[in-house]
């Protein structure tokens, strides 16, 4: 791109004095960003129009990615490590007087995402792209991403996040290749040439305006897409009458309301209108512009499973199916079973929870009035389903009554997802298990070819490379860089896992990224932290079952030892949290309020403090995340056994060469399987255990309390002022869900077995060089969970597409 330094200055000067009409000397560090950002854009977008006519041309099978979320993060950092200039423009910009890091900090982090889903489908787009397939991702562009949250007084506030305020760099409008989506109105049904037709009359039209961001393949020429849709009103109505001008305003205010935000519920279904409407919106636009692009190919429908593959992230995309029944039917004149034939042989869909309250049912009113020709068309999907049933377990009304995909009024978009697809995967071992054992296990017995397993991945060149060049360096220079494109190689380096020299090092670059997020610490807390204290991180989204209540409970109790045994002697602990709570989940909320009341005392307490520290980093994300993971020594996954689908934060930590306390749940097992348990600290209920004691209902956490003077201690704290209760009774309601309303996530149950995990790990620090072997090997066995190994299993055993081309080797 740039051959040298010079020439990069040089034509980056030029840039700001064209673009800005400033001088170097003028420029600011958000100037500097955007000329950059600018110029990375327009270089690739050669390869982007050339990607685009190589797909043409060779008629390549085409993945589409459906997704409500993509947290793609800022993308200077790494686009300029997929076009391999990251290191000639950060010491250039140095010689101009810059910093890369300053100015990366300029962009805004694209938040269009909750968690784990949408950090997932952004890894998968840089692996899509990193190992030359042609897959695309189709979402909404969020006017406003997820909420920026403050704390105040320990309280969680959230601000909008205002993302495209300074204009957003990457993205394309593409005004030429906007589609049209239908909202309301009636069908009416007709007959000609002996078949029934439909038509919508009286609906609602919207205009869907894609914006495209290139997605840069890592070290060669291969650029995807990514189409964020718009919502616009239409143009055409007329406005000459007062009335229709009010109403036309009315109208394109609701209109522009369906990609205004996103919505910050990440395991909570609420059955909202305006959501509804999204998933819709995306639905449709999607689906026609991939078969546009189909129909330049000149084959008929029939070929349409050849040449795309739609892909649904959990079931917010579900409407994609009945959506692409009503082009083929409606639209395009194929009937019923050839429809239904080509539908489920291009559609595919991940599960990515087994909890129950996240389970999309929508009302049949609101399907019907909102969408009422797609509505027609589940209600025949479901007939002709539950005819099936009858005929195959003749009798069995229990049994169709329990599959069905409309009842009580409602449709269960699980069920049909599962019923118009050809494969429906698990995110890990354990929770493919569990879908096909207990949650989907009806339908596992009925379609027993269509459940797999696809084990989450992260991107090595975004967590490892990018976050954590020093470690990337290190591994580079000590086993070479095929790794970089072939991540399973990490595992030699396990043959360094006990050599000295190796081991300082590694010890050095943890030590520089500790000392990195101390600073951090210190700028946004005033509060300074010891950087030889061992770092211990739980931080991802707020929830009951994810049991940052466990942590916190566990310092309380810390905490207390120190204060009453003078003879206690640990190792030095800064506990560091980070979680956004839904806005609406009150029990989330108070978690926030205690981890921040207990820090508070702690952090103030002489007395204490030079052993024991506790924060609460405000708005954790993608940006966030790349600071904090690369500095963890001891990574918290914690949930209740069988609650977490998988966890990718678990890999991320790994790979950066953090050693994981942690439950048998999600990935955890399989990161076991590969680095051994005696890398980790495994503890706690398993997830048939827990299963048994929701069958017989046999839990008492009240006996826990009273056997275990420690926990009696922490949860009595909770609700008597004191130390960590300054207002009577500020956490009853968290008291109450232990005590009261039976500990639903085995908090108390546990608490036992976690301390002496933490007992265990206090120990093991102390065995320098024994830790240091432990990490590497960390690191070492991490390759598997890079999804670059996701995205091949996906391609091959799903998809059913080989790369279009090559993967650049080092
Ligand atoms: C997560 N799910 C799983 N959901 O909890 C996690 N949900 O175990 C897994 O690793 C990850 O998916 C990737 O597979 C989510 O993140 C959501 O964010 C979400 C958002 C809207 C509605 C429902």
């Amino acid at each position: 791109m740039f051959d040298n330094k010079e020439t990069f200055k040089s034509i980056f000067q030029r840039n700001l004095v064209s673009k800005l009409g400033k001088p170097i000397e003028e420029a600011t560090q958000d100037d500097v960003y955007h000329v950059l950002g600018s110029m990375i854009r327009e270089y690739v977008g050669q390869d982007w129009a050339a990607s685009n006519q190589g797909f043409k041309k060779r008629q390549d099978k085409q993945v589409y990615y459906f997704s409500l979320e993509f947290l793609i993060g800022r993308l200077l950092g790494n686009n300029l490590l997929n076009v391999n200039e990251l290191e000639l423009v950060r010491d250039s910009l140095a010689e101009l007087g810059f910093s890369l890091e300053s100015i990366e900090e300029q962009e805004s982090d694209a938040g269009l995402g909750n968690g784990g889903l949408g950090r997932l489908a952004a890894c998968f787009l840089d692996s899509l792209a990193s190992l030359g397939y042609a897959g695309h991702g189709c979402g909404i562009r969020y006017k406003y991403g997820l909420f920026e949250q403050k704390i105040i007084n320990g309280n969680q506030v959230e601000l909008p996040d205002n993302w495209l305020e300074k204009g957003n760099e990457w993205e394309v409008r593409r005004a030429d290749k906007k589609v049209e989506v239908q909202f309301w109105g009636r069908v009416e049904t007709y007959e000609q040439d002996g078949r029934y037709h439909f038509a919508t009359k009286d609906a609602e039209s919207v205009i869907a305006v894609p914006y495209d961001v290139p997605v840069i393949g890592y070290g060669h020429p291969h650029v995807n897409t990514l189409r964020l849709w718009s919502a616009e009103p239409k143009r055409e109505t007329s406005m000459d009458t007062p009335s229709n001008y009010y109403g036309y305003l009315d109208y394109s205010r609701s209109v522009e309301s369906i990609s205004e935000f996103l919505y910050p519920d990440d395991s909570q279904y609420e059955g909202k209108l305006l959501r509804l409407k999204q998933q819709y919106f995306m639905c449709s636009a999607g689906v026609q512009s991939a078969l546009r692009t189909f129909n330049k190919l000149g084959l008929p429908y029939a070929c349409l499973p050849d040449k795309a593959a739609f892909h649904i992230n959990d079931t917010h995309p579900t409407l994609v199916i009945p959506e692409l029944m009503r082009i083929l039917m409606d639209d395009k004149g194929y009937g019923w079973d050839e429809a239904w034939d080509i539908t489920t042989r291009t559609v595919s869909y991940t599960n990515h929870t087994t909890l129950s309250e996240a389970l999309e049912k929508w009302s049949v009113s609101m399907i019907g009035k909102l969408l009422p020709r797609i509505y027609m068309i589940i209600e025949e999907i479901n007939k002709r389903f539950c005819g099936m049933l009858l005929d195959r377990y003749p009798g069995d009304s229990d049994r169709v009554q329990h599959m069905a995909i409309i009842a009580n009024d409602q449709v269960r978009m699980a069920h049909l997802a599962i019923v118009g697809s050809h494969s429906v995967n698990g995110v890990a071992a354990l929770h493919t298990e569990i879908l096909k054992e207990r949650e989907m296990a009806s339908f596992y017995a009925l379609y027993p070819e269509r459940f797999n397993n696809k084990t989450n991945g992260i991107t090595h060149r975004r967590w490892l490379m990018h976050a954590n060049p020093k470690l990337a360096n290190l591994i580079t220079e000590t086993i070479g860089n095929e790794w970089v494109t072939e991540p399973g190689r990490l595992e030699q380096l396990a043959d360094f896992a006990n050599q000295a020299s190796f081991q300082e090092q590694f010890r050095a670059i943890k030590r520089d990224n500790k000392n990195r997020l101390a600073a951090y610490i210190l700028d946004h807390t005033g509060t300074p932290v010891d950087p030889d204290s061992v770092f211990d991180v739980q931080v991802k989204r707020l929830h009951g079952y994810k049991r940052q209540l466990l942590n916190i409970l566990h310092v309380m109790h810390l905490y207390n030892k120190l204060k009453s045994d003078a003879t206690f002697d640990m190792v030095p602990r800064t506990f560091i949290f980070g979680a956004k709570a839904a806005p609406s989940y009150y029990f989330a909320k108070k978690i926030i309020k205690l981890i921040n009341t207990v820090a508070d005392t702690v952090n103030r307490d002489a007395a204490v403090n030079d052993r024991l520290k506790v924060f609460f980093l405000e708005n954790y994300s993608v940006s966030l995340a790349e600071k904090i993971i690369p500095a963890a020594d001891v990574s918290e996954q914690i949930s209740t056994a069988g609650k977490e689908a998988s966890g990718t934060g678990n890999m991320k930590f790994m790979m950066n060469g953090a050693l994981t306390i942690g439950t048998m749940d999600g990935a955890n097992v399989e990161m076991a399987e590969q680095v051994g348990e005696e890398n980790m600290f495994i503890y706690g209920l398993r997830a048939d255990e827990v299963l048994e004691y929701y069958r017989t209902g046999s839990y008492r956490p009240n006996e826990i309390v009273e056997q275990d003077e420690r926990i009696r201690e922490v949860v009595e704290q909770l609700v008597h002022p004191g130390a960590f209760c300054y207002r009577d009774g500020e956490f009853w309601d968290i008291y109450d869900s232990l005590l009261a309303h039976g500990d639903e996530y085995f908090v108390l149950r546990d608490f036992a077995a976690y301390a002496d995990a933490h007992a265990a790990i206090d120990l093991a620090y102390r065995d320098v060089p024994g830790w240091t072997r432990k990490a590497v090997l960390n690191t070492a066995h991490s390759g598997i969970f890079s999804s670059d190994r996701t995205i091949s299993e996906y391609a091959s055993d799903i998809w059913g597409i080989q790369p279009v081309s090559g993967y650049w080797k080092g």
